[in-house]
């Protein structure tokens, strides 16, 4: 199976605003000498402020601090190996990719509310799946805004992909239809569906997607195989209520973290993790289509703790 690269250097680039604002704290609080009373109180307050939020934080301190009086660790540096652990776990997701399973067609759809990045990163997706030598096609399903259409066209041409669009306002449903008939009969391999971010309510964004992920699976057996949730880093906290919200209507089967380059907001990671209980299966980390990572666990960590 084709492994992606992981650049540790590009994502330890994407995490700077985040580790100089909070991150870079909680390092040099844990940097040396000895476990104190006040050190715990300063993490907690730490890791609220890198919008770790206030659950996900006080679940990881206590499992910290529980391994330190077991393990009778004293040094602040060693706890600080132990809350990187700690983290990597919260992070790993034991749910695999249905993407890589050898299948004739394999539907992606790609939901969240506008503006937080599900064009660019569908853009993403597409090179990054053409270059394992898959033949992608891409969905335009976000027939809300006519605007929404032309954008993933233009993505399209560049990344050399086609693109099945109808009229603006025109049934999504129809454009799921049709992208999966005519991936069918291209012989490609995937196809990869763009959703309206908003419609004139939520419910109806909701019911729509829903109707969506039918039509899909009347075409392709246990499709879409994957339903990605595309949330935005720099909303920090909200990107988690907006994540629930998702999830109660939705069933999402991973997310993808955009603008972790323009943001402090990093540590939302850990509470999306948390409260979705779905794996993070990229970050976006800059404008350009190459500019996706698959999520790894251990190279985000340690990028947050880096020197
Ligand atoms: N810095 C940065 N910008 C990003 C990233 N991903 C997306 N963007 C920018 O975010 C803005 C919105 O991206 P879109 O892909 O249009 O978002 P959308 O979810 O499709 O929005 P709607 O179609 O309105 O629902 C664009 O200006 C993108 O260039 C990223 O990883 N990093
Ligand atoms: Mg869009």
């Amino acid at each position: 199976m084709f492994k992606f690269g992981f650049g540790g250097n590009k994502i330890k680039e994407s995490l700077t605003r985040t580790r100089n604002s909070v991150f870079g704290q909680i390092t040099s609080l844990l940097g040396g000498g000895d476990i104190t009373p006040d050190l715990w109180d300063d993490l907690e307050a730490l890791l609220i402020q890198a919008d770790v939020g206030v659950e996900t934080t006080t679940e990881l301190l206590d499992t910290v601090r529980e391994r330190v009086s077991r393990e009778g660790v004293t040094k602040a540096i060693e706890a600080q190996r132990i809350l990187k652990e700690e983290m990597v776990k919260l992070l790993e997701g034991d749910i695999p990719s249905q993407v890589e399973k050898p299948r004739l067609l394999t539907v992606i759809l790609v939901v969240g509310v506008n503006g937080s990045g599900k064009t660019t990163t569908i853009a993403k997706l597409a090179k990054l799946y053409q270059q394992q030598g898959r033949h992608v096609v891409l969905a335009a399903a976000d027939t809300f805004r006519a605007a929404a259409i032309d954008q993933l066209k233009i993505w399209g041409e560049r990344a050399g992909v086609p693109v099945i669009a109808h009229q603006p306002n025109a049934d999504p449903g129809a454009v799921v239809f049709d992208a999966i008939k005519s991936a069918q009969a291209r012989k490609a391999d995937m196809v990869i569906i763009d959703t309206a971010g908003r419609l004139h309510t939520k419910f109806n964004l909701m019911k729509e997607l829903e109707k969506l992920r039918g039509i899909a699976r009347k075409q392709v057996h246990a499709a879409p195989h994957e339903t990605l949730l595309v949330l935005d880093a720099t909303t920090g906290q909200n990107a988690v209520s907006q994540a629930k919200h998702f999830k109660e209507a939705v069933e999402i089967t991973g997310v993808v973290l955009t603008k972790l380059d323009g943001t402090a907001k990093g540590g939302v990671v850990f509470a999306i993790g948390k409260t979705l209980g779905v794996p993070v299966r990229f970050v976006g980390v800059g404008e350009k289509v190459d500019d996706l990572m698959p999520f790894e666990a251990q190279a985000f960590v340690d990028g947050l703790f880096a020197a």
